[in-house]
């Protein structure tokens, strides 16, 4: 049934720009947050500007949601400090405003770079240790620990999705086997909030692809069933896209350049 009110963190990003009218059948209205400009709300929609970092802030900015899809946060390497204030703090005063306002059903936008330096010749499912491959990695680590913590300790629900990568179209070959359309998303989000019992469960964002690294079965009674498949764009990368060398870190491990990116210091 309908929400009243669904949040989405991180509204004016990639993601949140491209569902932001995708998943406007979910719910009543609308509430978009962001430290950026979000434009003007559309007649379903509210504008909350709102820093993570700032719990008070947050607390507010919950209160009243039904249901939470957190986008919001640095979604790439960066600095201690920025990872630490968004992805830490951030998701800290997240969990924390949902524990007094009722839990409200959250998706948790984790990343493929929590298990980036599993290899691409492997196959792994939703039950492996974490293998993050920097602080962006770690941070998203920490958010599906407070998931899990939140869930045991008080039975908040999350569904925690390892996005692989989510664009309009896969901008390179590795994101052929990594690539998650909009579509596929929105179906995703659609069963999360769907369903009767969520509990905790950790997903692999990522479209019915012919290369595969994620095997998502253990998480099949979800019942989502990606539609797109990244092939189609195949051809398009090989005229586009120079071949790496077998040992570049592209062609080597799940999470890509990320594991070859350094210590991002002030
Ligand atoms: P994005 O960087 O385009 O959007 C993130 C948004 O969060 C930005 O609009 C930014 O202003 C906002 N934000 C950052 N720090 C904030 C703070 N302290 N307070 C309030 N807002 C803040 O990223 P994108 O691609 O839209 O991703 C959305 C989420 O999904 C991120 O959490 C990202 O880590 C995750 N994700 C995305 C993937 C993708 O392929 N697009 C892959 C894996 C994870
Ligand atoms: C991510 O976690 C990032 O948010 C996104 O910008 C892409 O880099 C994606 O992973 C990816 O690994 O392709």
């Amino acid at each position: 049934s309908k929400m009243n009110r669904l949040l989405i963190t991180g509204a004016a990003g990639g993601l949140g720009h491209a569902l932001r009218s995708r998943l406007s059948h979910l719910a009543h209205t609308i509430r978009l947050s962001d430290v950026a400009d979000l434009g003007d709300a559309a007649p379903h929609e509210e504008i909350v500007p709102c820093d993570l970092a700032d719990k008070a802030a947050v607390d507010a900015l919950v209160e009243g949601c039904d249901g939470i899809v957190h986008f919001g946060g640095k979604s790439i390497e960066g600095t201690w400090e920025v990872i630490r204030d968004s992805n830490i703090e951030g998701v800290y005063n997240l969990y924390e405003a949902a524990r007094k306002h009722g839990h409200p059903r959250i998706v948790f936008a984790s990343s493929n770079h929590a298990v980036g330096f599993y290899r691409q010749d492997q196959v792994i499912d939703n039950t492996v240790y974490p293998q993050p491959d920097g602080l962006y990695g770690v941070s998203k680590v920490f958010g599906e620990m407070m998931a899990s913590a939140y869930w045991n300790k008080f039975g908040q629900e999350t569904a925690v999705v390892r996005i692989g990568s989510s664009f309009d179209e896969p901008k390179t070959h590795r994101m052929l086997s990594s690539w998650m359309s909009y579509g596929d998303f929105v179906s995703l989000i659609e069963r999360v909030f769907d369903v009767p019992r969520l509990g905790c469960p950790v997903i692999y964002g990522v479209s019915d692809n012919d290369t595969v690294w994620w095997d998502n079965t253990k998480v099949a009674w979800l019942g989502w069933r990606p539609q797109d498949n990244s092939e189609t764009f195949r051809a398009k990368l090989d005229a586009s896209e120079a071949k790496f060398p077998g040992d570049a870190p592209d062609v080597v491990y799940q999470g890509g350049s990320f594991t070859a990116d350094g210590i991002h210091e002030k």
